[in-house]
């Protein structure tokens, strides 16, 4: 048993520099988080040597009687967490995830609807250079410039106008609750399916603080490692009726063999995300979403939207002049990790965008709370405004390293 330290010390030396990042660092990107030392134990485990193509009880390859067990399990607990009637776990990710329901649900050339990319949708939601744009007939809907928040009425009239045969809800970058029953309406009135991409708010339907489109969505798609807080991975929940569909899809549609390490991580974490404390942690993130909001609009920050309902808050830095990259490169001088982020009729590029997109499921992992929010948002003003101050920018970083001190990343031993 060679540890990496003695077979390979230049990659672990990186890895040691990146468990100090992730330690000493406030993380903000909203579709990070930290997974426990039990998630990574199952990714970095002896499934990783094996093979498994197929399903459970039904695979190309022998000695499966574990491989079975495990994505089994990881299939009965994330049923039980959703309450969905059919799971697949096998995607890799989340855009493969996606094309899988595309490929499996429909025909080259439908028509799909998604909100845009840079209003907040994701790349896989119908962006012209992407998969999904060159293979479908995609419209996006916007938010509303006034209020930045969706507008049901004209997203019916934009449905009823192109009937598309798919609707897409679910977003990266889209602060508030989803009305679900009403994209089902307007979904039954055109004859659409429901596809629901929950991969930022998993965490936040799990643990019972926003609303589940299980009720109303046939397929539902999600990230296991954002607010879930699992492995680099995916799933595909889905009615019944989709079920043989989406299966044939994934396997062997657009994937081999399934990570069977990946799967029994996905198997730990919603083990984690069906006790009684996650439902906590899921309060806890909105709780310091909102505080986060509240003391950067003290501090005269814009925010899309006006606030928050989730894990994430996206700001406009036009009114403080500082275009987004400039702010995400000052930011991570002083400790602090977010993105760089276009806001709706953004005039400027998606890499040289107008706003920051920042969010609580990492820092809350780690046990923060409402009054450490007030001292985040204090230390991105005052980062802010000394952007071009390196010196002060190094200050703040100390001061963000004290912060973190008192709050052990769960899962990173140093
Ligand atoms: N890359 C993810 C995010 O940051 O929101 C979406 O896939």
């Amino acid at each position: 048993m060679t540890s990496l330290h003695e077979s390979d010390p230049q990659v672990a030396d990186i890895l040691d520099h990146e468990r100090s990042r992730q330690a000493y660092g406030i993380e903000l990107i909203p579709s990070e988080n930290y997974a426990s030392q039990a998630v990574m134990e199952a990714t970095g485990s002896i499934f990783t040597n094996k093979y498994s193509e197929g399903y459970p009880g039904k695979r190309y390859y022998g000695g499966q009687e574990y491989v079975d067990q495990v994505e089994q399990l990881a299939i009965d607990r994330a049923k039980k967490l959703f309450g969905v009637e059919h799971v697949n776990v096998q995607p890799y990710s989340g855009s493969p995830a996606n094309t899988a329901v595309y490929f499996g649900l429909l025909e080259y050339g439908d028509t799909i609807m998604g909100l845009k990319l840079d209003h907040g949708g994701h790349i896989t939601h119908g962006l012209p250079i992407s998969f999904s744009g060159k293979s479908f007939n995609c419209v996006g809907y916007e938010v509303e410039k006034e209020t930045g928040r969706l507008n049901m009425d004209a997203i019916r009239e934009l449905a009823i106008k192109n009937k598309p045969k798919l609707i897409i809800a679910g977003y990266t970058a889209y602060s508030r609750t989803i009305d679900w029953k009403a994209f089902k309406e307007i979904a039954d009135e055109v004859g659409a399916i429901t596809m629901a991409d929950i991969a930022h708010i998993a965490g936040l339907i799990a643990g019972g603080v926003h609303e589940s489109p299980v009720p109303y969505f046939d397929v539902i798609t999600t990230t296991t490692h954002k607010t879930l807080r699992g492995p680099r991975g995916a799933m595909i929940m889905c009615k019944n009726e989709f079920a043989k569909d989406i299966d044939k899809a994934v396997f062997p549609g657009l994937q081999g063999g399934p990570h069977d390490n990946t799967t029994a991580a996905k198997a730990v974490a919603f083990g984690e995300a069906l006790k009684p404390e996650f439902k906590e942690y899921a309060a806890q993130i909105v709780k310091n979403a909102k505080k986060l909001a509240e003391r950067l609009m003290h501090h005269g920050f814009n925010l899309v939207s006006g606030g928050t309902d989730n894990h994430l808050i996206l700001a406009d830095l036009t009114n403080k002049e500082i275009p987004g990259k400039i702010a995400q490169e000052a930011l991570d001088k002083a400790g602090i990790t977010l993105n760089k982020n276009t806001v709706p009729f953004d005039p400027r590029s998606p890499f040289d965008p107008s706003g920051i997109r920042l969010g609580t499921p990492a820092i809350t992992t780690r046990g923060m709370k409402e009054a450490e929010m007030e001292k985040v948002a204090d230390f991105i003003s005052e980062a802010l405004d000394h952007h071009t101050d390196d010196e002060h920018l190094g200050k703040i970083k100390g001061q963000v390293k004290d912060l973190c001190n008192g709050f052990p990343v769960p899962g990173i031993a140093l």
